[in-house]
């Protein structure tokens, strides 16, 4: 049997279990695991290397509108380049739909910006602003049956934030179509007020994003999430969740057997509302939502990362570039921090930052390391061929040198932002090579591929929704 690439004597490594041997490649798919395979068109020589299924990252931004006049820095070219370098083969972007739009017509426009241009493969969350009768009686289910088989909430954001009733209107439809729903937990009316009084008092500086936003602001919107989800009984999933607090609302719950479920990322683990002390408008480069708390957060973060509070660690990749008034510049006259375009670059170095500083560091095992950054993504969302080394799936591979030591900056990365937040950050461990469905795509960090060898990927309902949904001509795929 002539295979079409063979990765040979690496170390490979799934969720569960760690072995040496090699991986045959024939029709973008995992055909063999085994000893002296052979021959194949082409061989790459994995000796000293791990061999981890490629990253999942399940919560990135993209060629996101981001409000009057701000343009997201990557569109799905850079977008996919940057995650490709960074480890990953699978992305989840948002779709999100414009008050007053069709939520059919946002899908199809994201999937034109999309079509041809990616390194990796791409699927689509939904996000729902509007939840009109048009929506909740047709478009959601529609498109949860066609793929779409996720959506987020907002519980802040002008434009965005959805009514505790609108937020009971749409779990409804995940209970009845087997939809996972995704909640950014914020207070909008706290953030609101608080935002109010502190610009009364002349604090508008970046750096009072976080005093706009504190622990209990996401505290309370985690355990209203909950609550609502509770409700109407079922499955939810709280995305870039920050500091013990809000963990402490989903292990509760999870103690009650509900089925909630939490994600995290790299700027909760090594920044601290401290990396702006002293900035002026530099501290913009920081500003994402919610904001990085201080080292106690982080600490909780690592052991819920052990200990099951999540499921999933992701960048929330979401980058402006800082030196742009259509980035983290607001334009003219806007001079406070609630301008600030929310959001950080961050897909090319979530891996490297969960390896070094999880498993290079013994806070996490490798195998915790492959679940949390693709096993894990691959089970909540549906995506059932991906996520995993195993005969039959897809051969989404990266090849990792443990060894080799980067001090994270920006003019090592490929995303669109003319910063990182990560700059200087020391990492022990980085992705060398990575294969998109048995598609070289980076080759020892040179690129190999074109845009367009990444595709659209239909996704299964997940495996952590609600068993049995109530609709059972639902998406089961
Ligand atoms: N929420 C996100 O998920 N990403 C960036 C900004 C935000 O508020
Ligand atoms: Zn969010
Ligand atoms: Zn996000």
């Amino acid at each position: 049997m002539t295979y079409d690439l063979i990765i040979a004597n690496g170390t490979v490594a799934t969720a569960s279990d760690t072995f040496a041997c090699d991986l045959g490649i024939r029709d973008g798919r995992i055909v063999a695991l085994g000893h002296g395979l052979g021959p194949a068109k082409r061989t790459i020589e994995a000796a000293g290397k791990l061999v981890l299924p490629g990253g999942i990252d399940s919560h990135v931004h993209i060629s996101q509108p981001s409000g009057e006049g701000i343009v997201m820095a990557d569109d799905f070219e850079s977008g996919t380049r940057s995650a490709a370098f960074g480890g990953n083969t699978t992305v989840l972007p948002f779709c999100v739909q414009d008050k007053g739009a069709s939520l059919r017509e946002t899908v199809k426009a994201y999937h034109a910006l999309a079509e041809g241009r990616c390194y990796t493969d791409v699927s689509f969350h939904l996000v729902i602003s509007e939840p009109s009768e048009q929506v909740l009686g047709q478009d959601l289910p529609a498109l949860i049956a066609d793929g779409y088989t996720s959506f987020k909430v907002f519980m802040t954001y002008e434009g965005l934030a959805l009514a505790d009733y609108e937020m009971l209107q749409v779990m409804s439809v995940a209970r009845e179509t087997g939809a996972l729903v995704m909640v950014h937990a914020e207070n909008y009316d706290a953030i609101r007020f608080l935002t109010q009084r502190l610009e009364q008092g002349g604090n508008i500086a970046p750096k009072f994003h976080g005093t706009s936003r504190p622990i209990p602001v996401e505290r309370e919107a985690t355990h209203r999430a909950i609550s609502l989800a509770e409700l109407v009984d079922v499955p939810v999933m709280i995305v870039h969740v920050s500091n013990r607090e809000a963990m402490e609302e989903i292990a509760r719950a999870r103690a009650r057997g509900l089925k909630v479920y939490g994600e995290t990322c790299p700027q909760y683990l090594v920044l601290t509302e401290r990396d702006m002390d002293g900035l002026n408008m530099e501290g913009a480069k920081y500003v994402c939502s919610p904001p990085p708390r201080d080292k106690a957060s982080q600490i909780a973060c690592w052991e819920g990362l052990r200990n099951g509070v999540f499921q999933t660690f992701s960048s929330d990749h979401c980058p402006f570039r800082y030196d742009d008034s259509a980035g983290k510049q607001a334009p003219k006259g806007r001079t406070s921090f609630r301008w600030v375009p929310n959001g950080i670059p961050g897909v090319e170095t979530r891996l490297p930052i969960l390896f070094s500083e999880g498993v290079g560091k013994g806070r996490i095992s490798l195998n915790e390391f492959v679940a949390l950054s693709a096993t894990n993504h691959a089970k909540m969302y549906g995506l059932t061929n991906k996520g995993s080394i195993a005969v039959g799936m897809d051969a989404d591979i990266a090849i990792w040198d443990p060894d080799r030591e980067v001090t994270i900056s920006q003019a090592l990365l490929h995303h669109g932002s003319d910063y990182t937040p990560y700059e200087g950050i020391a990492v022990r461990g980085w992705p060398m090579t990575t294969i998109v469905r048995g598609q070289v795509v980076v080759r020892d960090g040179e690129m190999e591929a074109q845009p367009g060898t990444g595709g659209y990927v239909r996704r299964a309902r997940s495996t952590y929704a609600r068993s049995e949904p109530d609709n059972h001509t639902g998406s089961r795929t």
